[in-house]
């Protein structure tokens, strides 16, 4: 069985954890230590040379970098679909899921890490302040882009909300009210099983 090594409180490793089972697929749920360094170690730089999670292994393939696991799983599994079959579609999913790592999963870390983690005489307030206009901004770029549909690609769910769902989750730790628009394409997300399922504690 294919193996993901993840952390519970990790956004990038709920990605694949949520494209996993909108495919229903199962594969063996590897916690990584990650407080106790075990990102850290050998046995795991071996596989994921950035110390990072997620890693996906399966027959010895290994995989990192969540959008690359996510795009592997629609190829190897392609039903049910989490991406349109013409081109167009394709390059829209493509390009929505880069620009939710640029625009937003980046800016969410920035202000979210310290918040859940870090006491607040660390913060660095100021990048905070300047991570959350910018998402603000790209919020208001989705909003025109959501108007008049459900979802932002073929107006189905895609890989594009199953990137998403895990950095919009936090839009309140953030102190983000999105736009109307915005605010509801969330909520659908948001309410899917596979993203009730995958849910960090908050
Ligand atoms: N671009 C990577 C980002 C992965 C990532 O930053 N994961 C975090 C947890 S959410 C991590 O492992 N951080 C540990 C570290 O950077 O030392 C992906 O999409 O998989």
């Amino acid at each position: 069985m294919a193996k993901l090594h993840y952390h519970p409180l990790s956004t990038y490793s709920r990605r694949v954890r949520i494209a996993l089972i909108e495919k229903g697929l199962t594969a063996d749920l590897v916690e990584l230590d990650m407080a106790g360094g075990a990102h850290r170690a050998p046995a795991y730089l071996a596989l994921n040379p950035y110390g990072r999670v997620p890693t996906f292994e399966e027959d010895g393939f290994i995989l990192y970098e969540s959008t690359a696991i996510l795009e592997y799983l629609e190829a190897s599994h392609p039903t049910p679909p989490l991406v349109p079959a013409d081109a167009r579609g394709r390059a829209l999913v493509a390009m929505h899921m880069k620009l939710c790592d640029i625009q937003l999963a980046r800016q969410t870390g920035i202000i979210i890490f310290p918040k859940r983690f870090l006491p607040k005489e660390r913060w660095d307030q100021a990048a905070m302040a300047q991570a959350k206009k910018e998402i603000e901004k790209h919020l208001g770029v989705l909003e025109t882009q959501l108007r008049g549909k459900q979802y932002l690609v073929a107006d189905r769910h895609s890989l594009v909300e199953v990137c998403y769902a895990p950095f919009v989750e936090f839009l309140s730790l953030m102190e983000i009210t999105p736009p109307p628009g915005v605010a509801a394409w969330v909520a659908r997300m948001l309410e899917r099983p596979s993203a009730r399922e995958t849910k960090p504690p908050m």
